[in-house]
């Protein structure tokens, strides 16, 4: 493997900055919060950090809706602070990269104020403005240019009354959509993109860079469909590659909601110079309702899961992928696909055993790596996050009732993942001294770094474990994939192999005991992680490793 994909083998960690730590004591978590647990992160041994924007922001959707593309908020810090983040990490040997979100800006980006001042701005092409349908009038019901709904609930357009016509966004109605037609916009995204690389950053994650390239003209229809991966999309990532990305030993990877593998594997070919590696969706669509948003959850059927898995394993050939069960938009997985009561440990470290020990970038998101839950939701006053703020108001107006709109959120909503880092057992886990703005989980007297640190049974140990197999098992980074007991519904296990090495990685994904017989080919194979048994107890896992020739 060349120097230049030192990512292949590397683990990546996402901050959430507003809940990771509190340096003062405001209840928001900021980058000295961060500069103080670089001992911690290293200890788990990550190579690569990834801040969710720290940019500045009216937080609408919690700093994805960006006003000033190279300031930072004054709830996380100054870029002074940002610049001591980076020398910090880098003087580790830890790399850091940041979110980039220009699909969309802030409704108070001055690029958007000036574009919204009148129709022969300059500027008024940086966005996508409609005039009303044909036949009503502007801003009356049903006056939209076309039928599209926005993500996170209502239309995707937003009338503006100073100018008399319609905005497009494709999430809440404060992130207006860029259009990238434009080149003024590209050539302005790069020179920002840019001048944060001479700052010294490592790249970048790319916030759903796939709905750039926008499908005209604009109908009636299925948004998501018309929107993603429009003809462009290559042309302007291949653009940004040159002017921005070439050459510099950065690592990349473009999140893409209703991305096929055929296109991730075009957007990820080395040969053809876009990105590194995307984040795929259709593993975390598997436990809703077919054809139903994911407001109506059904238990993960675990054989399409591995048939997914496994199609992406193999499908991915001369591109890359990254490997996620967690991040800010996704509850807590040992809530969601384990078992967080009698088996949260062992069920913890069989999703980790199973994610880690495939092909492509690992991701862990914070408190991941102690087995963090969701968090016991009991009152709509609760929730923080504007997406289910605004399913409670979409569903009430459906006529659904409260307790069902509860389940849903429980099983659902983003801020099971946003509540504070649980550091410790102190008042509020360590992560502020002041009243944090989402609530800390209770559990956090049980479940919290320094006891996870403490105990070398802890999940926190299995990860360490995990990524320093990545570090050193050239299989794990290289091997091919085959699945094994491809219909089993309880077991999840597959085959690493290559000319020399062979690695069998099994995890018994149920709450009862399961048996598997180890092949021949493996007996007398080295434990790599875990605890090796023909009769598995419920979530115990295991990799199991053998030179090709016995
Ligand atoms: O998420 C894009 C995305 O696909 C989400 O809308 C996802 O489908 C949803 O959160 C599932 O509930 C990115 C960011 O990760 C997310 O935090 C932002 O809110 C969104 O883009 C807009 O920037």
């Amino acid at each position: 493997m060349s120097a230049e994909s030192w990512w292949k083998s590397a683990v990546v960690y996402q901050i959430y900055p507003r809940s990771f730590a509190d340096s003062n004591g405001d209840g928001v978590g900021d980058l000295r919060g961060i500069l103080a647990k670089l001992d911690y992160l290293q200890h788990l041994g990550v190579d690569v950090l990834w801040l969710s924007p720290v940019y500045k922001s009216p937080q609408d959707d919690n700093g994805y809706d960006i006003s000033d593309y190279e300031d930072i908020d004054p709830v996380f810090g100054t870029l002074a602070d940002i610049d001591e983040l980076i020398s910090a990490v880098h003087a580790r040997g830890m790399r850091l990269v940041m979110d980039l979100v220009v699909n969309h800006s802030s409704d108070e980006h001055p690029w958007f104020l000036e574009s919204r001042a009148s129709r022969d701005n300059p500027k008024r092409d940086w966005y996508w403005w409609r005039p009303a349908r044909d036949g009503f009038e502007p801003g009356a019901p049903g006056a939209e240019p076309t039928n599209w709904r926005a993500y996170f609930s209502g239309s995707a357009w937003e009338f503006d009354s100073t100018t008399g016509e319609y905005f497009l966004h494709q999430f809440t109605r404060r992130q207006p959509d860029l259009n990238w037609e434009n080149p003024d916009v590209r050539r302005a995204v790069y020179d920002m993109m840019n001048r944060w690389i001479e700052r010294g950053v490592d790249g970048f994650r790319m916030d759903v860079i796939n709905l750039l390239s926008k499908t005209e003209p604009f109908t009636d229809g299925h948004m998501y469909f018309a929107m993603a991966n429009g003809p462009r999309m290559h042309e302007f990532l291949q653009e940004m590659n040159r002017q921005v990305l070439a050459g510099k030993g950065l690592i990349t990877v473009g999140e893409m909601p209703g991305v096929t593998v055929e296109q991730a594997e075009h957007y990820t070919d080395p040969a053809r110079h876009e990105l590194n590696m995307v984040f795929t969706f259709e593993h975390m669509h598997l436990d809703a309702v077919p054809g139903e948003p994911k407001w109506s959850p059904r238990p993960l059927p675990l054989v399409e899961l591995k048939a997914n898995l496994a199609k992406w394993q193999t499908g991915i050939v001369n591109g890359w992928n990254s490997l996620y069960w967690n991040n800010h938009d996704q509850p807590r997985s040992v809530s969601r696909w384990g078992n967080d009561r009698e088996y949260r440990v062992q069920s913890a470290k069989a999703w980790a055993t199973v994610l880690h020990l495939m092909r492509g970038t690992p991701y862990v998101y914070q408190g991941e790596e102690i087995g963090m839950t969701n968090f016991p939701f009991t009152s709509f006053e609760q929730f923080r996050d504007v997406e289910s703020l605004n399913w409670i108001a979409e569903a009430r107006a459906k006529g659904v009732d409260d307790p069902t709109i509860m389940n849903s959120l429980r099983a659902r909503s983003r801020d099971n993942s946003r509540t504070p880092m649980q550091w410790d057992d102190s008042r509020h886990a360590g992560f502020t001294t002041g009243d944090p703005w989402i609530t800390v989980n209770p559990n956090h007297a049980k479940v919290n770094a320094a006891a996870a640190v403490a105990d070398p049974e802890s999940v926190f140990h299995h990860y360490r474990r995990l990524i320093e197999l990545r570090h050193t098992m050239p299989i794990v980074v290289a091997g091919d994939f085959q699945l094994l007991v491809a219909e089993d519904p309880k077991l999840f296990a597959y085959l690493r192999t290559s000319d020399d090495e062979r690695m069998l990685v099994v995890a018994n994904m149920s709450n009862v005991e399961v048996r598997f017989a180890v092949p021949d080919d493996f007996s007398g194979g080295e434990v790599l992680v875990g605890t090796l048994s023909e009769t598995l107890a419920p979530w115990q896992s295991y990799a199991l490793y053998a030179s090709a020739h016995g």
